[in-house]
């Protein structure tokens, strides 16, 4: 049984560094006000996010370089000094935009609402700003307010307008946060002075000008304090009752969590949080990025993001002249097309009600419903362990005669055990994500436990482990991913408790994977550890070896390593614990033991 003095580290969005301030923490006690503002949020699921601004005009290149990182970054890259980089105003005429085109591409990509940068970092206002006139209207031969075009579109269209607002980094301003190239370091900045000055007339002026909005996408806490996070927060729910907060206005003070850029958090994440995501590898326009993400890869995030109680904010970035590129609304099209037909599983769903992942796809679910997502398609069968509830009905969501599956449920309750098989056609009905409708009576229920799955394997994931740290200074803790970090305390160790179904023996692999910072120096993975697993009564020592390497389907910055610790064979079913310890750490304690997940595979 679980260690009581075990405190049981729960994978949350770990908030990077960047945003460590920011992370946002739901009180114990939901807050009412803030209850009714996130109820049209948590029904959206899915926004779309515009970087647009003067960094379209260099697209990634300055005095024929090209700058290397995210193209609305180039200012502060290339420390560009604010007198040659406002000159780029003169030459920002985006003559192509039509905010109509904008709101009907979003809108038919089956978008919700729209986050655009009313100021991002570079200081520069894409609105009609009477606080600054460094802005679209007053500085550039454009001299109309897209912002004003926007929220008209968004009204006619019903979609959410939302405006990101760079509060604390502007490299424009001498008492802005990050320009320490035309400035003294960021230490030696009077912020208070920025924030009174700027930044707080411009959110008044966008919370007061161009209607209803969805949300203020706040960026990047720096040197702000916590009173002053709190202030602004509390200037847009006064200006705004109805207007959210995202998690990155710092010092918690935010409505919900905003989670590190293209990050998907790993597992259920019992808070409202949302991931901005690239399409490409940048969110200002840059005119030689065409690493464009595939359509199954972006439907694949949008349904992991939601089967774990995201949103999926996808990003576009447009061009100097006003267009979003061709290959971003090649893919929104797709993704529309497959949101028409699928969208009863994604917009307003709760989380897959299993703690844990499952191997063929994910689970969205509503009251009377859980939608089985489907990314590869099984032969002639599902079978899927732990729902507890007696089915109604099965069919898949794409056949709008909704012409009955056969299925079957059997267990036995003495061990936890229940399974449904689900008859399938053979050819899916789509080709990114085929979904099955399963009716039942009133909420999932489903058996909590880790537990063995259809194929025999039992995946104990980092992120779910108990934690057993061996002094109050342990490091050790979870990324994004759900992989562990700072496990270099070689006392320190993971536990979990699991249940077997069916007996038999079972080969140990052990996930790991590469350094976060592939450009760091030093090895991308550190082998050599010798570890103990405790499983069953049973002892197996090994010592962690590189023996394969796969690289996650739909996150291809994910590439895990293999380790093979050993065999165990259990016979019979019922309630387990494996402990994982490391009895040396090598490494001289830098990398650590990257630990994913620990997998009891059938051997062969
Ligand atoms: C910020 C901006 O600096 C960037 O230009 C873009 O607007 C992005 C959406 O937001 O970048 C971040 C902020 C936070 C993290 C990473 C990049 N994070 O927490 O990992």
């Amino acid at each position: 049984m679980k260690n009581p003095s075990t405190r049981r580290v729960t994978c949350f969005l770990c908030v990077m560094a960047l945003l460590a301030a920011s992370a946002w923490s739901q009180s114990t006690t939901p807050d009412p006000q803030r209850e009714q503002r996130i109820q049209w949020w948590r029904q959206a699921r899915f926004g779309m996010f515009i970087h647009w601004g003067l960094y379209a005009v260099p697209a990634g290149e300055w005095k024929g370089k090209p700058i290397p990182g995210i193209g609305e970054w180039i200012m502060n890259r290339a420390r560009i000094p604010v007198a040659e980089y406002e000159q780029l105003a003169r030459q920002f005429n985006p003559v192509k935009f039509n905010a109509e085109e904008w709101v009907r591409l979003a809108k038919d990509a089956g978008m919700k609402y729209i986050v655009i940068t009313s100021k991002h970092h570079d200081g520069f206002a894409m609105y009609g700003s009477k606080a600054s006139s460094y802005n679209i209207v007053d500085a550039t031969p454009f001299k109309r307010d897209p912002m004003k075009e926007l929220a008209a579109a968004c009204r006619k269209a019903g979609i959410r307008l939302c405006f990101y607002y760079s509060h604390a980094q502007d490299w424009h301003e001498r008492d802005g946060a990050g320009n320490d190239w035309d400035f003294p370091p960021d230490p030696q900045k009077n912020f208070a002075k920025y924030f009174e000055e700027k930044a707080k007339p411009q959110v008044r002026e966008l919370l007061a000008n161009y209607g209803p909005l969805g949300l203020i996408w706040f960026d990047t806490p720096r040197l702000i304090t916590k009173e002053q996070a709190v202030e602004i927060t509390a200037l847009v729910h006064k200006l705004q009752p109805s207007c959210l907060v995202s998690g990155r206005v710092g010092h918690n003070a935010g409505d919900y969590d905003s989670a590190g850029d293209n990050q998907i958090s790993v597992g259920l994440v019992r808070r409202d949080w949302e991931t901005p995501v690239t399409m490409n590898d940048t969110w200002g326009f840059k005119k030689d990025d065409h690493n464009w993400k595939s359509v199954p890869v972006l439907i694949r995030q949008l349904v992991r993001i939601t089967s774990r109680g995201g949103n999926y904010l996808l990003n576009v970035g447009p061009t100097a002249e006003g267009e979003i590129p061709q290959p971003s609304v090649e893919r929104l099209r797709e993704i529309g097309q497959w949101l028409r037909v699928n969208g009863e599983s994604i917009y307003g769903t709760s989380p897959n009600p299993f703690t844990y992942n499952l191997e063929w796809g994910f689970i969205t679910t509503r009251e009377g419903k859980l939608y089985l997502h489907l990314l590869d398609w099984p032969q002639k069968q599902l079978t899927v362990y732990g729902i507890r509830n007696k089915i109604r009905n099965a069919y898949l969501l794409a056949d709008r005669g909704r012409k009955h599956l056969a299925f079957k449920q059997e267990g036995d309750p003495a061990i936890d055990f229940y399974s449904t098989s689900i008859q399938l056609p053979v050819a899916p009905p789509d080709k990114y994500d085929s979904i099955i409708a399963l009716e039942i009576r009133g909420g999932p229920n489903v058996l909590p436990a880790l537990a063995q799955q259809p194929s025999g394997t039992i995946s104990l994931e980092a992120h779910l482990a108990d934690v057993h740290k061996a002094t109050s200074g342990s490091v050790i803790a979870f990324d994004p991913r759900g992989v562990v970090t700072g496990w270099v305390d070689a006392r320190d160790w993971l536990s979990w408790d699991f249940r077997i179904f069916r007996p038999g023996t079972y080969d140990l692999i052990a996930l790991t994977t590469l350094r976060r910072m592939p450009r760091a120096a030093g090895p991308e993975w550190q082998g050599g550890h010798r570890m103990l697993v405790e499983v069953a009564g049973k002892q197996l020592r090994s010592t962690m070896s590189e023996d394969g390497r796969f690289v996650d389907p739909s996150n291809p910055l994910m590439t895990y390593v293999t380790s093979k610790l050993g065999q165990v064979t259990i016979d019979k079913a019922g309630a387990f614990q494996l402990a994982l310890k490391a009895e040396s750490m090598e490494g001289q304690g830098k990398l650590g033991l990257a630990l994913a997940a620990v997998r009891l595979v059938p051997a062969k």
